[in-house]
């Protein structure tokens, strides 16, 4: 069949960070700057708010319902899993995905709320591995200036300071820091060159699991 031509794989580029750190920003720019060298690419948002699961994550983000944190710790990873097939259908038909946060902000972000940081990993367990982790680095007193900041349930400056060394204990040698209170501009530079780079290389390695 045409269709089960050999091409290479498309990458799973991943960015985190905490609230309003700029990652929808980035994603977008980053989409674009593919787009512009011929890359296939895709954007992914997690949470999927369009789920069952997401509908439920949605409310619960923005106050209208309590749901006790194990469970809620659940449900975040079951949105990431409901997604898997469709994932793993379009990095294996070539398509680069850039994905607005993963499994990392599971863990941060509950940990982050008194739950045990092992316990809180062990439902991803399994998910598609990313070939990259950018990670938007900020100051959260200087994510509390911006826009927007307040609406959401975890959107508080204590909060925030233990999600991000929540993050600094999950970073591993394959992350990418970088400093995220630059301008858009350069910014993007640094995630697009490192983006690229992880386009390239994920050509000539397989797809695998955590
Ligand atoms: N969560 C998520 C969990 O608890 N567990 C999980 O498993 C997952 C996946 C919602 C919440 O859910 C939690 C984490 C979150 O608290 P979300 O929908 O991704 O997650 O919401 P946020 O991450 O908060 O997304 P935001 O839209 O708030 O922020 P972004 O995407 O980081 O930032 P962005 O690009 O929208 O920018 C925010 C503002 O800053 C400006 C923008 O113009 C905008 O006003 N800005 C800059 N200003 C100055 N300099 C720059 N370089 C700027 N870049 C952007
Ligand atoms: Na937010």
């Amino acid at each position: 069949e045409a269709s089960q031509t050999q091409q290479p794989r498309g990458a799973l580029l991943v960015v985190e960070g905490g609230d309003r750190c700029g990652k929808t920003s980035q994603c977008t720019r980053l989409l674009d700057a593919l787009h512009a060298r011929g890359i296939d690419a895709r954007a992914v948002k997690f949470p999927d708010r369009t789920s069952e699961t997401g509908k439920l994550i949605d409310l619960y983000l923005k106050g209208a319902k309590d749901v006790d944190d194990h469970a809620v710790h659940l449900l975040f990873s079951a949105n990431r899993w409901e997604s898997m097939k469709h994932i793993r259908a379009l990095l294996e038909q070539g398509t680069t995905l850039v994905v607005d946060r993963y499994a990392f902000s599971g863990v941060a972000y509950s940990a982050a709320k008194g739950l045990d940081l092992e316990w809180c990993k062990q439902p991803d367990r399994g998910l598609l591995r990313p070939d990259l982790v950018l990670f938007l680095d900020l100051d959260p007193i200087a994510a509390a200036r911006r826009a927007g900041y307040g609406e959401e349930r975890y959107e508080r400056v204590d909060m925030q300071q233990r999600v991000r060394s929540n993050f600094m204990s999950l970073a591993d040698g394959s992350w990418k820091i970088l400093d995220a209170s630059r301008t858009v501009d350069e910014i993007a530079a640094d995630v697009s060159a490192a983006a690229i780079a992880a386009v390239e290389a994920a050509r000539s390695t397989p797809l695998c699991s955590d």
